[in-house]
């Protein structure tokens, strides 16, 4: 397969190369697209040095698939370029993934959505991954009627100028600052943009991408999302309210049972998911699972994953997997 990584030396773009290397993915021949200035420069890969190219050389290339990670605004303009020579874009962008003509995909929830005229596919936002990842099987077997999610998320999630801003006053010096407020020993209840409805636009995702995704629109969903001086992975207090009443012993043998969550759940001995060792890893971590007192048929879950792999990158690579393997992607 020849692949066009769109966006490779950011962090996801980075991070979507050493997973190609690590599940071996079947690429015949490797295309590193980013910025203009980074045009000619190499990027190491498969233990070959390989140039990096412009947008216009990618898509004039004829590649199969097309993994972007380069924001809103390239993928709005670039992807149906690269999907017109016939390539199959997979998007880690927010651009496309509320397009009602677009397939907004977490493979073991709704890849068999998937058809080879899909030729732009979304990848969900990290926060909305790990959380339907565990909600499925859940509302799959007691219907979920409503959800309150508090998410603790990592900085690696805004990206790199962010992790330089915490790591340099960690050190006590003046970095950069990619926030409005200090990071280091705070926690800032602002990811993304202000919308006009008092949510933010990582907010309003985890609302609007649950629905898509669980394809239910009658799933009511509340979102406050905090950015917190971490950089594993993404943590998220979740309360659910189902339509009917759960057994908690049922519940922890979903979650054991369902591939791709890993159950770490006793808080007896102290075990329970945290980000710091979640990172590097492609499972959904829970815990901390409990009945909700205060309300009939609800109950509260800790999830926690590394955003960059499972929450992006992972994601995006196991959807391009899942096409090669049903025959939905056409060598070019
Ligand atoms: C964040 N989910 O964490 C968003 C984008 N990666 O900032």
């Amino acid at each position: 397969m020849k692949v066009a990584v769109v966006g490779a030396t950011g962090m996801v773009g980075k991070i979507m190369l050493q997973i190609l290397e690590e599940r071996n993915f079947p690429v015949t021949e490797l295309i590193p697209v980013a910025s203009e200035r980074s045009v000619g420069n190499t990027i190491d890969f498969k233990g070959e040095k390989v140039a990096i190219v412009s947008l216009e050389d990618a898509i004039d290339a004829k590649c199969d698939i097309a993994l972007f990670s380069a924001g809103g605004s390239i993928s709005l303009e670039y992807a149906p370029k690269f999907a017109a020579q016939g390539t199959t874009v997979i998007d880690n962008s927010s651009a496309w993934r509320m397009d009602e003509n677009i397939k907004l995909v977490v493979p073991e929830i709704n890849a068999s959505q998937l058809t080879a005229e899909d030729k732009i596919i979304a990848n969900p936002n990290c926060s909305t991954i790990q959380l339907v990842m565990a909600l499925k099987p859940l509302h799959d077997k007691y219907k979920i009627k409503r959800v309150i999610v508090s998410t603790y998320q990592s900085v690696t999630g805004t990206g790199k100028e962010a992790v330089e801003q915490l790591e340099g006053e960690i050190r006590n010096e003046k970095p950069n600052m990619v926030y409005p407020y200090q990071i280091f020993k705070n926690a800032l209840p602002h990811c993304d943009v202000f919308e006009d409805n008092g949510y933010t636009k990582e907010e309003m995702k985890l609302t609007n991408e649950t629905k898509k995704i669980l394809s239910d629109d009658t799933i009511q969903l509340t979102a406050t999302a905090v950015r917190v001086p971490v950089q594993g992975g993404h943590s998220e207090s979740v309360n659910i309210e189902f339509e009917n009443d759960f057994d908690l012993k049922e519940v922890r043998q979903l979650m054991h049972n369902t591939p791709g969550i890993v159950l770490k759940d006793n808080p007896d001995t102290q075990i329970y998911p945290m980000p710091l060792y979640s990172e590097g890893k492609d499972d959904v971590f829970v815990g901390r699972i409990r009945r909700d007192f205060s309300q009939e048929n609800t109950m509260n879950m800790w999830i926690v994953a590394d955003n960059l792999r499972k929450g992006a990158a992972t994601n995006t690579i196991q959807i391009a997997e899942y096409l090669i393997a049903n025959g939905l992607i056409k060598q070019n």
